[in-house]
């Protein structure tokens, strides 16, 4: 397939997954809007169709909460999607904050709209109107920061935390893993609740676990029962981590906000003193130096999760290394671990090969997620490290356009079974694409 077929049909996908409002991640399995998708989404768009990409992020911000989260999920008012767990099972409206005309989850997830909005800027054809949105959103994006830091940063130290694994966009990584079997489940206490996600054949497979989905439910059954009070969640919940995506994402949109700042003449002192202190905090706390890679932490345990999957290089991107650094974490790209010198894989693995348990077909254990891949390639073309950037872009595209727009990827040449594995006609997969053939 050449260049132009590819991006024809990546076109199709992002068209037939728009609903006149917003842009479902995939026709049947997420039928609702999905809060960093919806990013993902809208810098595919920006290229052509400048004014979706706006309508986008508008949607996604209609739905923002009072004390300035954005919600994971917004829903749509298809009375035939089927998703869970759905508004009925969230009750967002149980907490002050929520926005009263339209339903939401009561989580966030990780803040890439920052870095969005920039790079929405950088490629629109009229300068103008970009600014002028721009204006617009800038102090909604600010309003979502500053809830980060103050309520998901008790101790102020530039590091905010998750309380939920669907917060850190990775619902099943194995660095949840230790923290999530802590929990104590009782089945019977457990509101009762049926899983949308099984339809098709391989599902149970490649998607989370029951005991998973237990904790899940667990979880936004703790929230709830808070009326999503913040303080009470943070001092009740067994699920607190600072993790080196969420938090590397994060720098990159600090990083975006004092360029928009900028540009449009408003006051930066905030995203500055967010942006030094949560890299430094990184570098202190996450860095880890024998391995060239940054960790998560678990807050409730006071402890380093030293588990290694692709999320750790994700700081990267918001250039949160130095240059000594982002080299060492060059050579744990390169290294068996995650194959990226000539090994037959494609990149990138989410998670080490060296683990035991890596599942090269499922979820975030193990195979490639091309937002992750595209994550990655700005990172490294920040410290221009264009011959490894370049790699990452050509596989993201390989597997693209042999395989399909697909959830993500078995990075084993050959694979065993499929390839393209979870929902096809994922727009995320599509958006990127779009962006990787610019
Ligand atoms: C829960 C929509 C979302 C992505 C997440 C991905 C998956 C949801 C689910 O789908 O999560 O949020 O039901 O599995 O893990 O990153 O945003 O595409």
């Amino acid at each position: 397939m050449n260049q132009a077929q590819l991006q024809q049909m990546a076109q199709v996908v992002l068209d037939q997954n728009w609903n006149g409002q917003f842009t479902k991640p995939a026709p049947s399995l997420y039928p609702h809007q999905w809060n960093w998708d919806a990013g993902f989404i809208a810098i595919g768009n920006a290229y052509d169709n400048f004014g979706r990409a706006m309508a986008e992020m508008r949607h996604l911000f209609s739905a923002q909460w009072k004390n300035g989260l954005v919600p994971q999920i917004v829903f749509g008012d298809d009375p035939q999607a089927r998703y869970f767990p759905g508004p009925g099972f969230w009750q967002a409206h149980r907490s002050a904050q929520a926005p009263e005309h339209i339903q939401t989850s009561g989580i966030t997830m990780p803040p890439v709209h920052g870095f969005v909005l920039w790079k929405m800027y950088e490629v629109a054809a009229d300068k103008a109107q970009a600014k002028a949105f721009l204006k617009e959103m800038y102090p909604k994006v600010l309003a979502l920061h500053r809830y980060l830091y103050d309520y998901r940063d008790p101790e102020e130290e530039g590091l905010v935390y998750i309380r939920h694994p669907w917060e850190g966009g990775t619902d099943n990584s194995p660095i949840w893993d230790r923290t999530l079997s802590r929990m104590q489940i009782d089945r019977d206490q457990l509101p009762a609740y049926e899983r949308k996600d099984l339809q098709k054949p391989k599902a149970a497979e490649h998607r989370p676990t029951q005991e998973d989905y237990d904790r899940y439910v667990y979880l936004v059954d703790l929230f709830r029962q808070h009326d999503y009070d913040d303080q009470k969640i943070y001092e009740e919940c067994p699920f607190l981590i600072q993790d080196p995506l969420f938090n590397g994402i994060l720098s990159w949109s600090n990083e975006a906000l004092i360029q928009i700042g900028s540009l449009i003449g408003e006051d930066i002192t905030e995203p500055m003193q967010w942006h030094e202190l949560t890299v430094w905090s990184m570098n202190e706390k996450l860095w880890d130096e024998d391995r060239g890679i940054y960790n998560a932490f678990d807050l409730r345990a006071g402890e380093i999760i030293p588990v290694h999957t692709s999320s750790g290089l994700i700081p990267l991107c918001g250039e949160v290394p130095t240059q000594e650094q982002a080299e060492a974490m060059l050579r744990t790209l390169e290294s068996p671990a995650f194959g990226g010198k000539d090994s037959g894989i494609l990149l990138c693995p989410t998670y080490s090969m060296e683990a035991k348990d890596i599942n090269y077909k499922k979820y975030w254990r193990g195979p490639v997620w091309i937002n992750l891949n595209w994550l990655l390639y700005h990172g490294l073309m920040r410290y221009d490290m264009t011959e490894m950037a370049d790699r990452i872009r050509k596989h993201s595209l390989e597997l693209l356009s042999r395989h399909g727009f697909y959830e993500y990827f078995d990075p084993r040449r050959p694979a065993e079974g499929e390839i393209g594995c979870g929902t096809d006609q994922f727009s995320w997969s599509a958006a990127l694409c779009l962006d990787f053939l610019q």
